[in-house]
């Protein structure tokens, strides 16, 4: 550190967040924080206001799912508490979220007065943290808080989750111990660990006939796509994706089968993955909907499975084994190079001149929706998918090379998409956020459209209107399922930004389509108007497949 003054604890959580790539943090200030936030904008950081703290959260989450590491900002409980859905998902997903919450200052606690805000006791909101983090902190002393804040942000990168930081307001100007060097985030293997890993994944992949590789959502967040790539080419292994870890590879690669998720899958994908003599998972959550509701069938005996958190090769389970390090040495094995069989693949993409012709009066159905947005994406769209049909449906998109897809897949909390898609293209301003959405889900966090104004971006977002919860209605419905119908279509009147479409046929949808390509100045909304009952392929097989079952 040149200057001999140790910067201030406030001072060292910015320099430390910019340090780890972050540049933008989501938020809503307040009281308990203001100290923070005038710190924050005269920093190197952008604050981006968001209208409420759950789109702040999952703001957070898809910027850390497009950039490594993502930082929301708010008060004490009121906001804070708003974050813990977020923060569920952010865990259960693995996405590397920095909470950092204003609280009241540690002399005010003392004698413990009733202070606006609070709950129950000064720690309420710490604890609550404390069950949705890897690693939390309230930096209360000083003379430890550089040392805490290191912590809690390398478990953040280590193990890509959230982790809370509890400033109280009075320290936020409060110089840290001076020379304080921040330690390098360095983790090892065990080497004869390792190496007896590779040993017997490097047998048991060899002597398999037909094995295959099922990419999930860890490869993404280790950024290890490449070395996937790497790994497929040089051994001719087919590679299957989860619909979580969907777009790790790109999907035009000879190699790739498509999208795993049991019975809800293609049925020649799941028959591939689930005769074959080797599994071999990689950075894969074991979760019912990634692998289609309970309906896969993965046998251990003829898995490998690698995480972060676990590696076991049939029933044998190595320790201190990084997932990276097990990746890298995967490749420097000598690994047979296979022949590629014949394999089933992913339905080829209708050329993009598919999209405009031919036009049809025919009304608009969730396939054809589909089908035609595959038409629509490039190499620089990042598709961001709520919870509903938009995300079964998005399962059967033809995601290219470089194109991103993000969705809360596995927690399925429903708001997501929009407030997303802010994340996602300040993350990476190449994108272009193609967000698909329930009308459900919209009317949960749809005004984040507002956010999505002020700061000049411009998502396509795809309103699904089937006039209510469309998924529900197919396991039980009723009148709770419906939702008032909004004229989705005239909110940029109200905004005073975006364009508005609706959407009631084919030739409606190319249209609006080709407009929104080349209007780029603002959002576009696409308020498609389905049919109350209809439903993706991707719905109807799970529905007719597990009909058969019963
Ligand atoms: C926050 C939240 N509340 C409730 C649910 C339960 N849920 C799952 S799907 C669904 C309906 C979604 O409706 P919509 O967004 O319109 O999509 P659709 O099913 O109609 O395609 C509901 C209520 C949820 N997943 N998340
Ligand atoms: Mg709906």
């Amino acid at each position: 550190m040149k200057n001999s003054r140790a910067p201030s604890i406030g001072e060292y959580l910015i320099q430390q967040l910019y340090a780890h790539g972050v540049r933008h943090v989501f938020g809503i200030p307040g009281d308990y924080v203001l100290g923070f936030y005038d710190l924050l904008s005269k920093s190197k950081l952008r604050l981006i206001n968001t209208c409420d703290e759950q789109g702040a959260g999952f703001a957070a989450d898809a910027y850390a799912r497009v950039r490594g590491l993502g930082a929301v900002c708010v008060t004490y409980c009121v906001g804070g508490l708003k974050l813990a859905n977020t923060t569920a998902e952010a865990f259960a997903e693995k996405s590397p979220v920095v909470v950092i919450s204003g609280a009241p200052g540690m002399k005010e606690r003392e004698k413990n007065p009733l202070l606006h805000h609070k709950v129950r006791e000064f720690d309420t909101q710490k604890k609550v943290f404390e069950q949705l983090t890897i690693a939390s902190t309230v930096l209360s002393d000083p003379q430890t808080a550089f040392q805490e804040i290191d912590r809690v942000l390398h478990a953040a990168l280590r193990f890509k989750r959230p982790v809370y930081i509890e400033l109280p307001r009075d320290v936020v100007g409060v110089p840290g111990i001076p020379h304080h060097k921040t330690p390098e985030l360095h983790e090892r293997s065990d080497p004869r660990s390792l190496r007896e890993a590779l040993g017997e994944a490097e047998q048991m992949i060899n002597a398999a006939r037909r094995p295959v590789i099922l990419a999930d959502v860890e490869v993404h967040r280790f950024g290890l796509q490449d070395q996937l790539l790497k790994l497929a080419r040089k051994t001719n292994i087919p590679v299957a994706a989860t619909v979580l870890g969907k777009s790790v590879i790109g999907e035009h690669h000879p190699f790739y089968l498509g999208i795993y998720e049991g019975a809800m899958g293609r049925d020649d994908v799941r028959q591939y993955v689930e005769r074959s003599d080797c599994v071999i998972l990689l950075g894969a959550f074991m979760t019912d909907i990634n692998l289609g509701i309970y309906t896969a069938r993965l046998d251990p005996a003829r898995s490998i499975y690698a995480t972060s958190e676990k590696l076991s090769i049939r029933y044998h389970t190595y320790e201190d084994v990084r997932f990276k390090d097990f990746i890298h040495g995967l490749l420097r094995q000598h690994l047979r190079v296979r022949r590629l069989g014949k394999i089933p693949r992913p339905a080829q993409i209708a050329p993009r001149s598919a999209l405009r012709t031919p036009r049809s009066p025919r009304p608009i159905s969730v396939q054809r929706l589909f089908e035609r947005l595959n038409a629509f994406l490039t190499d620089s769209t990042v598709v961001v998918a709520d919870v509903g049909d938009a995300l079964f449906g998005a399962a059967d998109l033809f995601i290219r090379e470089s194109t991103e897809f993000i969705s809360p897949a596995y927690y399925t909390s429903m708001g997501f998409a929009v407030p997303a898609s802010i994340g996602a293209q300040l993350a990476n301003p190449k994108l272009r956020p193609l967000v698909l959405v329930g009308d459900g889900a919209f009317q949960m966090t749809g005004m984040e459209l507002a956010t999505v104004a002020r700061n000049k971006l411009n998502p396509v977002v795809v309103l699904l209107n089937n006039r209510g919860y469309g998924t529900e209605r197919h396991l039980q419905d009723g009148p709770y399922n419906d939702v008032w119908p909004w004229k989705y279509h005239r909110l940029p009147e109200i905004l005073g930004a975006g364009r508005g479409f609706v959407v009631e046929t084919e030739e409606d949808l190319d249209r609006a389509l080709t407009e929104a390509e080349q209007w780029t100045r603002s959002f576009c909304l696409l308020e498609v108007r389905l049919a109350k009952l209809d439903r993706s392929p991707a719905l109807d097989r799970l529905a007719a497949r597990l009909a058969r079952r019963l």
